[in-house]
């Protein structure tokens, strides 16, 4: 161990002093004695620094997908970093592991990706693809081509062209974003936007708000869509079936092109590889992030189509952009390592047919009959639990979103990790949790969702 021994006291004191993390309200962090500290992890629990056992709901931030404590990646890395460190693919040169990874990258995704671009965080791979498209109309002589569409609660990163990207107001506010040219629509969210449609009515219009938007700008002015194909830190939305085969038809009609965020749903979190192979979507750009490595080092790539990857290569002349860690060997060699073993343990397969559809059964067994419940949705190991006023009309509380937070405040007394988005509960754990991890990860949401609705009185 390099670093000093500290009391969990002394830690936090000097982080709240020092660190400005994340998505955090500095002045009421601080009135509440600082950050949680984690020490370990193993599997699909977590300890704290008084020893609480925790179980993770989140796979971190949806992220460690073959679970904590994996040997095999931290040997990956030691390996590569004794081998050979660091060294950049810039100026024509690139690492054995970075070769291996474009190779099996092409082979797992969809058809017609056939090129990789890296970087190391979503944020960064989706400011590159902005980049891209941009070029490529260029190089199309269509240079009026630079809208991207997204939707409303929509979530492609931080930094201040992803955030533009991003349906997220509070996030614009404070930044006088986004910058001209992003646009956002309607999510293909029924429960708080279906009214009295049906969900696949209401799947239809939440494409064509998409067509709509298209039309009002001018095809010949709108660049590309970009889509999660489930929204995850906007609330877990799952689109109605109709949704992308309409969007995909929007897209090929009026020649946008179509960018599909895979950070959250790539590498098996709905029990497929990609969930653009459960929904049938064919991108001609597609962002990878947090499962790639399952989190053990930061590692993101942009999967680059044919039709745009052609015209860079044949066309493009220099591409004036990359990061000093694009293609980082010892990201790569984890990666490596990290599809690995989803193969050889078939975690997604498992996902897929067995634990996956008990988390989503336990889940609805349990919440949909309870009196704060309005809707227990989800896929493979990605999940929503709506909280509602009231079940028949989806009737909202008044302040939305203040109800979720007395959940995850319940959630994390009790030793559980799951998300409150607004006033709908995420969960989307390591796709190693097995049935009686699942059992264990239930009943402390139920714990939690009492709790809560006893505060309300509704129990
Ligand atoms: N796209 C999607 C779909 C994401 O979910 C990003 C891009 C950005 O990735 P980086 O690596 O730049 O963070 C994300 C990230 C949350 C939460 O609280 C979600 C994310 C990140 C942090 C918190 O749900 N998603």
């Amino acid at each position: 161990m390099t670093h000093i021994q500290r009391s969990a006291a002394e830690l936090r004191q000097i982080n709240t002093a020092h660190h400005l993390p994340p998505f955090t309200d500095y002045k009421s962090l601080a009135a509440e004695g600082g950050s949680r500290i984690i020490t370990k992890a193993d599997g699909v629990w977590l300890w704290d620094s008084d020893g609480a056992k925790i179980i993770d709901g989140m796979a971190g931030l949806w992220c460690v997908n073959v679970g904590y404590g994996r040997r095999e990646l931290a040997e990956a890395a030691h390996r590569q970093m004794l081998e050979l460190p660091y060294y950049n693919t810039f100026f024509k040169t690139v690492t054995p592991p970075t070769v291996e990874l474009s190779r099996k990258l092409v082979e797992l995704t969809p058809e017609g990706l056939n090129h990789v671009f890296y970087a190391s965080s979503g944020s960064e791979a989706n400011d590159t693809i902005v980049r891209m498209v941009r070029h490529f109309w260029n190089l199309k002589g269509k240079h009026r081509k630079k809208t991207i569409i997204g939707r409303k609660y929509g979530y492609h990163g931080s930094t201040m062209v992803a955030v533009s990207l991003c349906g997220m107001d509070a996030m614009h506010g404070q930044a006088d974003l986004p910058f001209p040219g992003f646009h956002h629509v309607l999510p293909p969210y029924w429960y708080d936007f279906g009214g009295d449609l049906d969900p696949e009515a209401f799947g239809l219009k939440a494409a064509r708000a998409i067509e709509d938007r298209i039309r009002e700008l001018g095809a010949d002015t709108v660049a590309a869509v970009i889509a999660e194909p489930i929204q995850g830190a906007g609330g877990v939305i799952i689109p109605p079936a109709s949704y992308w085969p309409e969007l995909q038809r929007i897209c090929r009609e009026h020649d946008v092109l179509l960018i599909v965020d895979e950070v959250i749903c790539g590498f098996g979190r709905t029990g497929h590889w990609f969930a653009s192979d459960l929904y049938d979507i064919k991108p001609d750009l597609m962002t990878l992030a947090k499962g790639i490595t399952s989190g053990y080092v930061p590692l993101s790539a942009v999967m680059v189509g044919d039709r745009v990857a052609e015209t860079l290569i044949e066309e493009g002349g220099e591409f004036f952009h990359g990061f000093t860690y694009s293609g980082h060997p010892v990201a790569a060699a984890v990666a490596l390592a990290n599809i690995e073993i989803l193969e050889r343990e078939k975690l997604i397969d498992r996902v897929r047919e067995r634990t996956g559809p008990y988390l989503q059964r336990k889940m609805r067994e349990t919440f949909e009959g309870h009196p704060l419940v309005g809707e227990v949705r989800g896929v493979g190991f990605i999940g929503g639990i709506e909280l509602v006023a009231d079940k028949a009309t989806r009737q909202r509380f008044p302040n939305y979103g203040e109800v979720g937070t007395l959940c995850r405040d319940h959630c994390f007394r009790n030793n559980l990790i799951m998300r409150a988005v607004r006033d709908t509960m995420v969960f989307s754990p390591s796709l190693t949790m097995i049935e009686e991890e699942i059992d264990e990860l239930v009943a402390r949401a139920k714990v939690a969702i009492d709790a809560t609705a006893r505060d309300l009185g509704r129990l």
